[in-house]
């Protein structure tokens, strides 16, 4: 498997299947959820809405993965995973390495051989982004499966350089 890790907008990626960071409720919200949303249009709610009224009436636990079609983005699926958020006291990173091995698993069972993903918890939910990168890395290194490409689609120069860091063995390395 391929890892990389890049600067953009996951809304854009091209890839089989894109990870996003959202809520139990599943029915959006800010940062990259409310992205994914504004750019899938309402058919990805629809279905959202449709997981809770049948599968999901409680929601979507925390470390969960669930996968959806991904209405007018460039992707075929948009697989949906609620981080730990550290503001309510989910430190855990076991919470969080099970969101990107549970996304991962979402993926090879759809089929999806190229997968982007943001840095889950890294925002509204208050980890730190080398925690957060840390923990990425190793969960895609140690998973093992039917997906080609891992990519890390990061918002910002920092986040960026914290995942580079991490992939390059150079943990803690300082944005310029
Ligand atoms: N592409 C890639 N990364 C992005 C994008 C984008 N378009 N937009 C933001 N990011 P966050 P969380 C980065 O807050 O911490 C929502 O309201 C962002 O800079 O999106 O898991 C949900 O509904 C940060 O590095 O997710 C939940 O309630 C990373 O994505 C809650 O926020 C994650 O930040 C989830 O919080």
């Amino acid at each position: 498997m391929q890892i990389q890790a890049v600067r953009g907008d996951i809304t854009r990626e091209a890839v089989d299947a894109i990870v996003n960071a959202a809520n139990s409720s599943l029915l959006g919200g800010g940062g990259v959820d409310g992205a994914i949303h504004a750019a899938a249009g309402p058919e990805l709610l629809a279905e959202c809405r449709e997981l809770r009224r049948t599968r999901l009436p409680d929601g979507l636990p925390v470390g969960e993965a669930v996968t959806t079609g991904a209405g007018n983005l460039p992707c075929r699926w948009v697989i949906h995973t609620v981080g730990p958020n550290a503001h309510r006291g989910q430190t855990d990173p076991a919470l969080l390495r099970a969101c990107f091995a549970h996304s991962l698993d979402e993926a090879a069972r759809v089929g999806a051989r190229t997968v982007a993903m943001p840095a889950v918890s890294a925002g509204v939910y208050g980890w730190a982004a080398q925690d957060v990168a840390r923990v990425a890395v190793e969960a895609v290194r140690s998973w093992f499966g039917e997906v080609d490409l891992v990519r890390f689609v990061l918002f910002s120069p920092a986040v960026l350089a914290t995942f580079e860091g991490e992939l390059n063995g150079t943990p803690g390395h300082a944005p310029p």
